[in-house]
């Protein structure tokens, strides 16, 4: 996919953008990054109604202003074999709360 379908505004040190930018490698789309100073960030982000990174431009699907609505989006487009998210619900779950455990918890603890 062309990068210019893809526009990711981010700020240094943030878990979150981290994570959008491994499922945008893994998934091997191609985008381009418009990378922030803290607050100032907030210049770019303001009109998507959004104070925070990351958010996720596209062309023809919208904005994201949320890692795991990103993430949510790009499984959802991804080929079957490179989902993001089992179809399984028990398996789902498991992802989900371990997605929820590392927003949380050991992306805040690595991060401070
Ligand atoms: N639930 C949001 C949280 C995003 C978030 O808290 N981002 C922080 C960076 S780690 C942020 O933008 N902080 C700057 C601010 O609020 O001005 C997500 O998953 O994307």
């Amino acid at each position: 996919m062309n990068s210019q379908n893809y526009r990711l505004i981010t700020i240094p040190v943030s878990h979150y953008c981290e994570k959008v930018r491994w499922a945008l490698d893994r998934l091997k789309i191609t985008y381009t990054e418009e990378p922030h100073i803290p607050l100032f960030h907030r210049l770019a982000t303001f009109k998507y109604d959004s104070i925070s990174v990351p958010v996720l431009a596209t062309e023809n699907h919208g904005i994201f202003v949320d890692s795991t609505d990103i993430l949510h989006y790009l499984s959802a487009i991804a080929p079957p074999d490179k989902k993001l998210y089992p179809d399984i619900p028990e398996l789902r779950k498991e992802v989900e709360e371990l997605e929820d455990l590392f927003d949380e918890k050991l992306g805040v603890a690595v991060r401070n």
